[in-house]
């Protein structure tokens, strides 16, 4: 037996997270790359002093804010495919409870990141410390409860050798392909300090193997059955298809059968752009392709989707009478959604043992031709957007198409919230895996920059595009520090539409005028609509300014012509381009054939809201159960 090392806990937790490594089809390597953080009491001698111990065994990165560190992780995580990730320390308090969001947006994503919060000592001796919830009920609650329903797995190291159970349960649940999510392990202060014997087993490197489990063949014979009897098929393709590798293996498949492919938010790029089956985004944000098929569709094909209301556009995207559902998915919860046959399963194991079953059928060649047909259509429509000549102020049509076509094959684009990512779903035209990057599980303002570095530290190889609204600008924007500090460059488009355009394109839709949702001066006396009436006078703000503050390389430009200089100039720039770009708020992106249920009040006054509701109760009328 190997002697047992004398560490104190956070020594003992550093070495182990930088001897974890993973392995899928053979490719191994460590999991984590690194460990974001921000000092304060609670981590700054525990964890801080390990990290600055051994700086060889874990990079330190030092970040602004704690949300931004877990979207940061979170970014680098989705693009190496949930295989790494980084760590991410706070001190107590506001540190820790900094990282809610971050860690609810990474679970439901199903992104792995490892969150080490300092907490309240555990001997109690000092209570209540600086930044200490203090519960007349109940003494073992930290602020770090609050993470427990956003957490994958959660535990509280209260002695040193529980974290020999604890990291090892947290890494079973990180690199679980169907559970990965945020983990924490909150860590009391003093016991981050405190010795113990650690055994060596618990320090030497350990390689957690990824595999490609497959579905029982009774299942994959049922669904090959349902397959091979249905006349308009079609294929959904999620984030499983990207994390799993399984591009390869659903191009296959597609040339094979003539399969047509719609893609989510998350499974956008898993067939390039340009591929006669490929239909594009589909659901609420979709194309009229993916959802003029989808609409008819006899038997869909998930494959690694959760089905988000956006997918089935609030349940309404599928009208066919006897629609079926076959759903490859890693999880099992997701796998049996919408009364569908189970493939619990990797989605390319699985995908390329549905090929096997399916060999010599495809679809019939009328209905092939048909979406072909559509495909092109839709590319038509998408260049007419690129190209719109609006005049005025650019469309973020225009926007959208300048930076895909100054962008390169292998760059990425990012993004999160507000009008753009729906937009990015209908128009980007994505020629690689891994070119698109937009978190819209949780669809976070602030998620862009923060997300965008983690995007350019897993990948420096390519160039980072993260494309940002003036809200989500304003929401977190102090990551262009640490990208300057890292040297690690972004070029961010900044689309300034004063204020949140894309809510405020939904409230006038429903007959709620805009209220709220412009950046203005008040004008009597309250905040006015959006619809061009009752507006108070721009504001004083000028988001270039602070972008060159923060000390970004600034470019701004006025129109697309400027535009399209800005980003090729950005190219030869070696550190990170704010570009900041006026676009018009109120010339979107139409729906096609799409419909997502936000409620209208039942009871109104106003005649837009009573018309609104009428819409939305012929639309109610069109969801479907698919149970
Ligand atoms: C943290 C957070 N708060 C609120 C929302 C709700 N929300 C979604 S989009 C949006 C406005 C975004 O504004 P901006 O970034 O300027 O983009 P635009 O709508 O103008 O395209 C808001 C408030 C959200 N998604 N995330
Ligand atoms: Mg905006």
């Amino acid at each position: 037996m190997k002697p047992a090392v004398r560490l104190t806990m956070a020594q003992a937790l550093v070495r182990f997270l930088s001897a974890q490594r993973v392995e899928r089809d053979g490719r191994e390597h460590r999991f984590f790359e690194g460990c974001f953080g921000i000092f304060g009491h609670g981590n700054v001698t525990g964890i801080g002093q390990a990290l600055a111990d051994q700086p060889e065994l874990l990079t330190y990165y030092q970040a602004r804010n704690e949300q931004a560190m877990v979207h940061a992780a979170a970014g680098f995580a989705k693009m190496r495919n949930r295989l790494g990730t980084l760590a991410c320390t706070t001190s107590i308090g506001p540190g820790a409870t900094n990282m809610l969001t971050g860690a609810a947006a990474a679970t439901i994503n199903r992104v792995p990141v490892l969150l080490l919060p300092g907490d309240v000592f555990a001997s109690r001796r000092p209570d209540p410390v600086l930044q200490q919830l203090e519960s007349p009920s109940r003494g073992e609650l930290s602020v770090n409860d609050c993470f427990k329903p956003v957490c994958r797995y959660w535990d509280r190291i209260q002695r040193p050798e529980q974290l020999v159970p604890a990291a090892l349960a947290a890494m079973r649940v990180l690199t679980s392909q169907a559970e990965a999510g945020a983990v924490m392990l909150a860590l009391p202060q003093d016991v981050q300090a405190e010795a113990f014997e650690y055994p060596a087993e618990f320090l030497e490197d350990r390689i957690w193997h990824v595999g490609r489990p497959l579905p029982d063949s009774a299942s994959l014979d049922g669904a090959a059955a349902l397959i091979r009897a249905s006349k308009r098929p079609l294929i959904i393709a999620g984030g499983g298809v990207i994390y799993a590798e399984a591009t390869g293996a659903l191009r296959q498949l597609v040339d094979r059968t003539g399969i047509p492919v719609g893609e989510t938010q998350a499974g956008k790029g898993s067939v390039p752009f340009d591929h006669p089956s490929a239909m594009g985004g589909i659901g609420a944000t979709g194309t009229f392709a993916a959802n003029r098929v989808a609409a008819q569709a006899d038997l869909v094909i998930g494959v690694g989707t959760r089905y988000s209301d956006f997918t089935t556009a609030s349940k309404t995207a599928f009208q066919d009478a006897g629609v079926r559902f076959v759903n490859v998915n890693i999880a099992e919860a997701d796998a049996h959604k919408l009364g569908g046959v189970a493939l619990t399963g990797d989605a390319r194991a699985t995908l390329e043992a549905l090929a096997e079953r399916l060999q010599g059928w495809a679809a019939s060649p009328d209905y092939r031709e048909r979406c072909t047909k559509l495909h092109a259509e839709w590319d038509e429509e998408v260049s007419r957007l690129y190209h719109l000549g609006h005049a005025g102020l650019p469309a973020q049509s225009e926007v959208l198409g300048a930076v895909n076509e100054l962008s390169g094959p292998r760059d990425v684009v990012v993004c999160a919230a507000g009008s753009i990512p729906g937009d990015l779903h209908k128009l980007w035209r994505t020629r690689d895996a891994k070119g698109y990057h937009v978190e819209y599980g949780y669809s976070t303002m602030g998620y862009e920059i923060a997300g965008g570095l983690g995007v350019k530290l897993a990948d420096p190889e390519r160039e980072v595009y993260v494309l940002v609204g003036d809200g989500s600008y304003l929401m977190m924007a102090q990551e262009l520090v640490t990208s300057i500090q890292e040297r690690l460059k972004l070029t961010v488009v900044l689309v300034d539409n004063e204020g949140y355009a894309s809510i405020g394109g939904l409230s006038r839709s429903k007959g709620t005028a805009g209220f709220g949702t412009r950046y203005r001066y008040r004008r009597d006396g309250s905040l006015g609509d959006d619809s061009g009436q009752r507006e108070g006078k721009p504001l004083p703000v000028d988001l270039a300014l602070n972008a060159q503050g923060l000390g970004a390389h600034v470019i701004r430009a006025r129109n697309i012509e400027e535009l399209r200089d800005a980003l090729v100039e950005a190219k030869a720039i070696d550190q990170t381009v704010v570009i900041h770009v006026p676009a018009d708020r109120y010339e979107g992106v139409p729906n096609y054939d799409s419909w997502w249920e936000v409620p209208v009040a039942e009871v109104s006054d106003s005649r837009d809201i009573q018309k609104a509701r009428k819409e939305h109760e012929r639309e109610m009328a069109r969801r479907r159960w698919l149970v």
